[in-house]
């Protein structure tokens, strides 16, 4: 068989934070359906590794490989957690989650709603009334039903809204049926309600995207085609990566998807430590239109729909170029089947302009080095939009995270030709998309040469005493505890937090340390008083530090469907730990602020929103003055960058 020299796979070699495999995966299935499991009315919302302790880790004992799963009972509804010794076949572990716990919502719900609203006759009834009658053509967007005060009753619910398509491949988000929710119970299969509030003609002016309706592509842009003669630059042993001083492992969860673990950098020939465990653990997307059907799209489409699950199968070409080293994500589908996300996370290098450059005027000649990121990825699509989670790390040891948003808007009815303060109107036809916030939240399990660290707030600061009026001077905050280390951003103070070992210090005898650059730091635009608020309190701020405890892992909460609120960080920094010279997690909050644009229709051009670390004294001096000098191009006798002819 033709193999592709671009797409690289690598040699299995086992460890102890490798992801479940397959056949781990369908030996914990089994063991829970011989044991609690048995009933064929449970399903699996999860099954996944339990990472090992990281006592057990750093000590190298051997450790048993278990599974973590998460389950539903449909006949009744209950859920459980299960952990499960693979190696000893038995179930270590099997709990009832409280009463009106809902996990997070399976992919295959998403095809049963669907089928059955689409059954229910007072659906079709309701869906004639808005001009809907091929029923083939209508979509049925299954969001999460949130909390707004009223009891769920233990149900499973979901707010489906209803778009519709004008032929089989046409933009359904064109078309929504403002005004009409159907209230759906995924446990039982029926619908429970069906919400109107209120006629709203179905707008009928296409949105389309395709090239069969946008007519020929131009012919203007030329192919690129990325070129390592040599190779990639990376070393890849099963999950092990090894790219220049940089090295760590890659993860798959079903909840976060991408997970890269024990992140190191080696100076000087030792492999220090910077990151245990680094993922994207929660978003929410908060609408801002009070009317009765926007007002309560909120989803949490990491925690409410397991956002790993959702990963794309990536195409060389399309969704990456180069020489690609893929991973797949397995996870399992909701009878427990193992099922592989092939190519779920792609990694390459991309070349990224200058590192440094200095011409010596003074004796004529230039020394320039070339930048190179190395890109760790993955795309989810959670219905309408599509989320790229992009790590870059830089051979200067700098750490950037990346959400580029594309796909579809959200969009909502008007009567034609009006206008709404609350959205931007995308077209005279009655269409218009309501303003909201994606905001994001990733863990960083930091271990900046070893566990024990501290985070400081570092502001800038004007003397009082200011006789020339020109002074300014950094002032460094320590947090010592989790209420201390809530904090915002303030770019009036050009405000940034450093992560610090108080016992590894650098050439000058400071502590050293990290920087979080706090980029895209917006909070909730809701009320405090809010449900969404109250239930995503991660988004009200920017920094939350908490002292390391292996079971808080989601900042809204291990099940924030359906939650009503306080779970997670608020909860955990309740009890005000310390956090000086301890080892802690970092929570940063950040995202878009997205006021759409005409130009956001019918599909999305990617937009970027992220955050940087860098290394702020970590290192005695640049650590990138071994890079080699590249060769200049274009000339009779090649020569290197650096001197002039
Ligand atoms: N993008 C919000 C969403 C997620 C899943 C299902 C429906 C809608
Ligand atoms: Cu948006």
């Amino acid at each position: 068989m033709k193999t592709d020299p671009q797409v690289r796979t690598s040699i299995a070699v086992a460890h102890p934070l490798d992801p479940l495999s397959r056949t781990e995966i369908a030996q914990a299935v089994s063991i829970l359906k011989n044991g609690p499991a048995a009933a064929e009315s449970f399903r699996f919302v999860s099954v996944e590794l339990r990472e090992p302790a990281k006592s057990e880790l750093r000590s190298g004992v051997t450790v048993p490989r278990e599974a973590d799963a998460v389950l539903i009972n449909r006949d009744g509804g209950a859920a459980y957690e299960a952990l499960v010794d693979i190696g000893a076949e038995n179930v270590a572990g099997w709990i009832e989650l409280p009463g009106g716990t809902q996990p997070p919502i399976m992919l295959d719900e998403f095809d049963e709603c669907e089928v059955n609203c689409k059954a229910d006759p007072r659906v079709v009834e309701a869906l004639a009334g808005r001009g809907m009658t091929d029923l083939d053509l209508v979509c049925i967007e299954p969001w999460s039903a949130g909390y707004f005060g009223a009891d769920a009753e233990g149900r499973r619910l979901m707010r489906c809204l209803v778009f519709t398509r004008l032929d089989p491949d046409d933009n359904p988000y064109a078309h929504p049926a403002e005004n009409l929710v159907l209230i759906y119970d995924l446990n039982s299969g029926k619908v429970v309600e069906i919400e109107d509030n209120g006629f709203v003609a179905v707008p009928r002016a296409t949105g389309n995207y395709l090239p069969q309706h946008v007519g020929p592509a131009r012919t203007d842009i030329k192919p690129i085609e990325i070129s390592q003669p040599e190779g990639p630059s990376f070393i890849v042993t099963g999950n092990h990566v090894q790219w220049g001083n940089w090295s760590f492992r890659v993860g798959f969860t079903p909840r976060e998807g991408l997970v890269l673990h024990q992140m190191k950098f080696r100076d000087k020939g030792q492999d220090r430590s910077v990151i245990n465990r680094a993922s994207l653990v929660e978003m929410v997307v908060p609408y801002g239109d009070p009317s009765p059907v926007q007002a309560k799209k909120n989803a949490f489409d990491a925690g409410e729909y397991n956002i790993g699950v959702m990963a794309n199968s990536l195409k060389l070409g399309c969704d990456c170029l180069g020489e690609i080293q893929y991973f797949d994500g397995i996870v399992a589908d909701s009878h427990g089947n193992p099922m592989t996300i092939k190519n779920a996370i792609c990694m390459h290098e991309e070349d990224d302009s200058i590192m440094w450059k200095h011409f010596d005027f003074r004796n004529n000649s230039a020394e320039v080095r070339r930048s190179r990121k190395l890109v760790i990825s993955f795309i989810a699509t959670v219905a309408n939009y599509e989320y790229g989670f992009y790590w870059h790390l830089y051979l200067d040891g700098t750490i950037e995270f990346l959400v580029k948003a594309t796909g579809i808007l959200s969009t909502a009815g008007q009567p034609a030709g009006e206008k709404n303060k609350y959205g931007q109107t995308l077209n005279n036809d009655g269409l218009y998309a309501p303003i909201h916030q994606h905001i994001f939240n990733v863990r960083m399990d930091f271990e900046l040469d070893g566990p024990h660290n501290a985070v400081y707030e570092v502001d800038t600061e004007i003397p009082t005493d200011n006789p020339t009026l020109s002074a300014f001077y950094t002032v460094d905050r320590l947090l010592e505890t989790e209420q201390q280390a809530i904090r915002k951003a303030d770019s009036s103070k050009h405000r940034f937090w450093k992560i610090v070992n108080h016992n590894s210090r650098n050439l000058v005898d400071e502590p050293v340390a990290y920087r979080l650059m706090p980029t895209d730091a917006i909070t909730l635009a809701a009320h405090d008083d809010s449900y969404v608020s109250q239930r995503a309190q991660f988004a009200r701020n920017n920094l939350w530090v908490t002292a390391y405890d292996r079971t808080e892992r989601f900042p809204a909460g291990e099940y924030p469907n359906q939650s009503t609120g306080g779970d997670g960080l608020p909860a955990w920094t309740a009890a005000n730990r310390n956090i000086t010279d301890e080892d802690l997690v970092v929570w940063y909050t950040f995202g878009m602020h997205h006021v759409v644009r005409l130009e956001d229709w019918p599909v999305m051009p990617r937009q970027h929103v992220g955050f940087m670390l860098q290394p702020h004294g970590f290192f005695d001096q640049n650590p990138t003055l071994d890079l080699p000098r590249t060769e200049a191009r274009e000339q009779e006798t090649p020569t290197h960058c650096c001197k002039r002819d």
